[in-house]
């Protein structure tokens, strides 16, 4: 039997009614598997949690994390406290202390899901968006003079390390030469930003000759996300800095039909730390509440877990179950069904048994 201790945040608004779906579906994996046992703990941490304590996390929060084998979070952020307060106080300190450097993200229109692109099928959008998670626009370098007057100024710096920006890109590569597209897309911007940029474009080019069988090409971020739009199927892996890989992933999610669908893994791919395991999208305060948040981002970035953890066969089961509820017609608004949080989550769980 493997034992493995999920420490659980489920955080802000919808995070709250996803996560217990998300636990839900690895407590049934774990049951039909039969040797694969989760044992949780939950912390409170979100924004009611600051209001209360003026923090987003304890102290030593860090610290207690850093025991789990993995982090399994919901969303991060709520009207009342500031975004970049919530953000910088709970999920970057996580990224950064646990060395979850390699933000993995699936962008794959599923079975059963319409993509607001016209004429797109299921195989005609599948790649993998590899986000750079611990330095680049996210930086705390940086100051702000003379506020609130009209001599006013304002600097934010972009941290680009070698090292950082290597391991990033042999990750993608490194990702890419598994799969059946063996692609890497660079996402620069190197015409209008001429430090960090260049610096980027040449250590791709210096990381690509490694992996003669990998095709490679950059582009700027501008047309690349064109070419999501109108080329989806031209991709196998997409990779970019912090802030591109962000955006990126929300439009992927956009195109494969729903933001509510979009997961994502922040490893440490040395596993010296916990990974963590979020969906893509956030706390969804307009429909908080109210039942119907779709949980498959969340189910689908437990899927990811599972993988990590060393069960690729896990995934595979609980992606094809989420494929069959959807295929069936069984979806949340968000993707123009009427079933809510639990009848969706119900449907995967009774998917998972019959394929199990
Ligand atoms: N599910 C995690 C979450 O709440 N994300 C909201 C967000 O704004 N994330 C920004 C980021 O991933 O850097």
């Amino acid at each position: 039997m493997k034992r493995f201790d999920i420490a659980v945040i489920p955080g802000d608004g919808i995070g709250r009614e996803v996560v217990p779906a998300g636990r839900k579906i690895l407590d049934v994996v774990a049951q039909v598997h039969g040797g694969l046992r989760f044992r949780y703990q939950s912390y409170p941490w979100s924004c009611a949690y600051y209001l209360k304590h003026g923090r987003m996390m304890p102290e030593d929060g860090l610290a207690r994390l850093g025991g789990s084998d993995a982090i399994f979070l919901g969303a991060v952020g709520f009207p009342g406290v500031p975004d970049h307060v919530s953000l910088w106080g709970l999920l970057i300190p996580i990224r950064r202390e646990f060395q979850q450097y390699a933000c993995v993200r699936p962008v794959r229109l599923l079975p059963g899901v319409r993509s607001p692109l016209a004429g797109r099928g299921p195989g005609d959008i599948d790649f993998i968006v590899v986000r750079e998670n611990n330095e680049g626009e996210y930086s705390s370098m940086g100051g702000r003079i003379y506020s609130g007057t009209p001599h006013e100024v304002v600097t934010q710096l972009n941290l680009f390390t070698r090292r950082g920006t290597e391991r990033i890109i042999r990750y993608a590569f490194q990702l890419a030469r598994g799969k059946r597209k063996r692609k890497v897309t660079s996402a620069t911007k190197s015409n209008g930003i001429i430090y960090s940029m260049p610096f980027w474009d040449e250590v791709f080019w210096q990381v690509a000759k490694e992996y003669p069988g990998v095709a490679a090409e950059q582009m700027h971020i501008d047309a690349l996300s064109a070419r999501f739009v109108t080329h989806p199927q031209n991709f196998g892996v997409v990779v970019g800095s912090n802030l591109f890989g962000d955006i990126l992933t929300d439009l992927g999610a956009a195109i494969a039909g729903s933001i509510g669908i979009g997961a994502s893994a922040n490893l440490n791919p040395e596993r010296r730390f916990p990974s963590c395991f979020e969906p893509v999208h956030g706390s969804a305060p307009d429909i908080v509440g109210r039942g119907i948040a779709n949980p498959l981002g969340q189910i689908w970035s437990g899927a990811l877990m599972l993988e990590h953890l060393g069960f690729p066969k896990a995934h595979d089961l609980v992606v094809k179950a989420m494929s069959s509820v959807l295929d069936s017609g069984i979806k949340t608004p968000d993707l123009g069904g009427k079933a809510s949080t639990r009848q969706v989550t119900a449907a995967v769980v009774g998917e998972i048994r019959r394929l199990a």
